[in-house]
């Protein structure tokens, strides 16, 4: 397992490279072309450029997060297999570099989403949390301005200014589209950039949808264990896993992790590892990593991890905003540098029990 952290790269983050190889155990960065659109092809000179910062820091680039993927081809619109030549063309690149894991997404419009990202806590520090009684009571335009309020300023993962701009003709073109219509989709994505995977080792590992639910009417297909289970069978190849994200799962009290973790050894290629805090139906609160602090058990989903041999990339994952750090919301560096000190507590104490 390779103690891994989110970076958005020099222009987008508060953190440098710098900072993170001082958090104990890690190794390398999840980090993308944070600029690029999805669609276009990645500049190789942008990856070549973003690598050896990276290197010069001591560590390695573990993977991308994300390479996303354009709304023609989750709606197989006419444009589809023009953008999906640009995925393998931008694939292609990366392979070259010697990266070897990408992260992405299948949700359509938006990635994920909550109804606030800077919740106070009793302890004073401030959270992102989700109330779908709010969420369903606001339109998407109510949305798009909460989040713009709430971000700090910097532009979160998945919501592009310029796509949101066209977020109307966005959901236009999802209307007629169903789960099994959706899922369908990905399967014709992921057969046709497999070989491409193969050729260069590079495993690709998707994301669930976060909240694991509808949001605004949307199909969303990777919320629960079936739908991790009938991804991973839309197109057999070691190259096609998934992101196990424990808060995106483990938004929905249902979804039992470690239950997960053990049905799908072999086909978790990546890890997100953070807690939530459930408030009742469809409501929580994003928490320490701690267990104690959410409603997680944290030591149970590392021990799951551990014995399936889980040998790929872990993160921690979003953390709450503590000593008045600014950041971009979820991804600053005090929480998530404790989050990985008490996953790394949690790895000793489980490697050496296993002994
Ligand atoms: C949220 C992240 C997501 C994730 C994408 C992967 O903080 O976990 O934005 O990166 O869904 O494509």
């Amino acid at each position: 397992m390779k103690m891994t952290f989110r970076w958005f790269g020099e222009n987008f983050d508060t953190i440098t490279p710098e900072q993170i190889r001082q958090i104990p155990a890690v190794v390398g960065v999840i980090t993308t072309l944070y600029d690029t659109l999805p669609g276009q092809v990645w500049e190789i000179d942008a990856i070549k450029a973003i690598k050896s910062r990276v290197e010069r820091a001591g560590l390695e680039i573990s993977g991308i997060e994300s390479v996303n993927i354009h709304d023609a081809i989750k709606a197989a619109t006419p444009e589809r297999d023009m953008y999906i030549e640009n995925y393998i063309k931008t694939l292609e690149l990366i392979g070259q570099e010697g990266i070897d894991l990408v992260c992405y997404n299948f949700m359509p419009v938006f990635d994920w989403t909550r109804s606030d990202l800077a919740k106070p806590r009793p302890d004073g520090s401030t959270v992102l949390s989700y109330d779908a009684e709010i969420v369903e009571n606001m339109n998407f335009e109510d949305m798009l301005e909460s989040l713009g309020n709430k971000s700090e300023g910097f532009i979160l993962p998945g919501w592009e200014p310029e796509r949101m701009a066209r977020n109307k003709e966005l959901f236009e073109i999802y209307k007629d589209i169903d789960e099994n219509t959706l899922r369908g989709n990905l399967g014709y994505f992921l057969k046709a950039i497999m070989p491409t995977c193969e050729k260069y080792g590079i495993k690709m590992a998707i994301h669930p949808d976060d909240p694991a639910w509808s949001v605004f009417g949307l199909p969303r297909i990777v919320k629960n264990k079936e739908d991790l289970h009938a991804l991973v069978n839309l197109a057999p190849s070691p190259c096609n896993g998934i992101t196990l994200c424990t808060g995106s799962l483990g938004s929905n009290p249902d979804n039992d992790i470690p239950e997960i973790i053990r049905s799908l050894k072999g086909k978790i290629h990546f890890t997100h590892v953070r807690n939530v805090k459930y408030l009742g139906y469809r409501k929580f609160d994003e928490a320490a990593h701690l267990s104690s602090d959410g409603s997680l058990d944290m030591y149970e989903i590392m021990k799951a991890l551990v014995d399936i041999g889980f040998d790929g990339a872990l993160r921690p994952d979003h953390g709450r905003m503590v000593w008045d750090e600014k950041s971009m919301p979820g991804y600053g560096l005090y929480d998530r540098a404790m989050g990985i000190c008490y996953l790394n507590g949690l790895l000793e104490a489980i490697r050496k029990n296993n002994k």
